[in-house]
């Protein structure tokens, strides 16, 4: 490219407004962004929802819409812990959370313009149920919890053909037993997603494991389950645990589930289950964005607790891992693998 003289760079910028952008990669960002006399939606305008999705409520599945391709859930549900409460307060916390995206440099797209994508009403009940409405209306269920054991209906209602594969991302391998007689506890939901049929433990991988409760996770181990502990991965690399995860899942479906917990306290201590130790944000974003291509039919963010992050940085990174997971299903409808 020539460079243009002073003279010429005022003629060209002088008066130029936010959505003049000459590279045509970027133009056609811009042009979904700006309308033609450079105005842009302020981002802390209208009514608030997740990623700035349209909004749909409880009649989202009538005959006059356009057929969803992914719907935002959320899924306020916390009764699940085994320790702090919270995380019921995550999907209205990730909700006010402005200007995450559009656009996603690394993967090239902008997921909520290029998906036909809604925040659908949120589920209080009956999550299984409510869910599976979604995927029988061949929708792409993106949850947002609510604490970990969300994820077994969530499970249950994808793997309607069969168990599925698992990318898990997290500090705990949540495949404990009972705690105190009850065994839908967000420490053991993928222990039951096992022994219920609705997840393939020789195609799940577990990433970011550490703390102090190890003892309780032989049933991952027994059953084959890829285990990577956050104390691995500087020796693996994070290309390296990316290769792992896309050889575990392989090319069958897949439900990549994500506990912010995985995510080093000094990034995210708004969480019920705080281990040091963990991700950071730009491995998480690696890790995630490594993951285009597979065959995901679902999805979830979970145990975001935002009363104990005064910061809302929190909030913050559990809507930009959002962000990350909706990206990767614009590759997958363009058929990228
Ligand atoms: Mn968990």
């Amino acid at each position: 490219m020539t460079k243009l003289s002073l003279d010429e760079l005022r003629a060209k910028y002088g008066e130029a407004d936010g959505g003049a952008v000459y590279d045509p990669r970027f133009r056609r960002v811009a042009e979904r962004l700006f309308s033609a006399d450079g105005q842009r939606s302020f981002p802390y305008s209208g009514i608030p929802t997740l990623l700035k999705a349209p909004l749909r409520a409880v009649d989202w599945m009538a005959p006059d819409l356009e057929r969803l391709e992914i719907a935002l859930i959320g899924v306020p549900m916390d009764l699940g812990v085994t320790n702090r409460s919270g995380s019921r307060f995550g999907p209205r916390a990730l909700r006010a959370i402005e200007r995450i995206g559009p656009y996603n440099h690394v993967l090239d797209c902008m997921p909520t313009y290029e998906l036909r994508v809604a925040d659908i009403a949120q589920s209080h009940a009956d999550i299984e149920h409510h869910v599976r409405k979604v995927v029988d209306a061949g929708v792409i269920p993106v949850s947002v919890g609510g604490d970990h054991s969300i994820s077994l209906p969530l499970l249950k209602a994808v793997a309607k053909h069969g168990p599925v594969g698992m990318i898990h991302i997290d500090a705990h391998c949540d495949t404990s037993g009972s705690f105190e007689g009850c065994k839908f506890h967000h420490g053991g939901p993928f222990r039951r997603a096992v022994l219920d049929g609705a997840l393939d433990p020789s195609r799940t991988i577990q990433i970011g494991i550490r703390g102090s409760s190890e003892f309780l996770w032989e049933f991952s181990y027994e059953t084959g389950m890829t285990v990577i502990h956050a104390d691995e991965i500087d020796t693996i690399g994070m290309a390296g645990v990316i290769e792992r995860s896309r050889a575990v899942a392989g090319d069958g479906p897949t439900y990549l589930t994500f506990d912010v917990d995985s995510l080093d306290p000094a990034f995210a201590p708004g969480t019920g289950t705080p281990e040091i130790g963990g991700l950071s944000t730009r491995e998480a974003q690696a890790l995630l964005r490594g993951l285009i291509g597979l065959n995901l039919v679902g999805a979830d963010l979970v145990e975001v607790a935002p009363q104990y992050d005064a910061t809302t940085n929190t909030v913050q990174a559990g809507a930009q891992m959002l962000f990350e997971i909706l990206s990767l299903f614009v590759g997958e409808s363009r058929g990228r693998r």
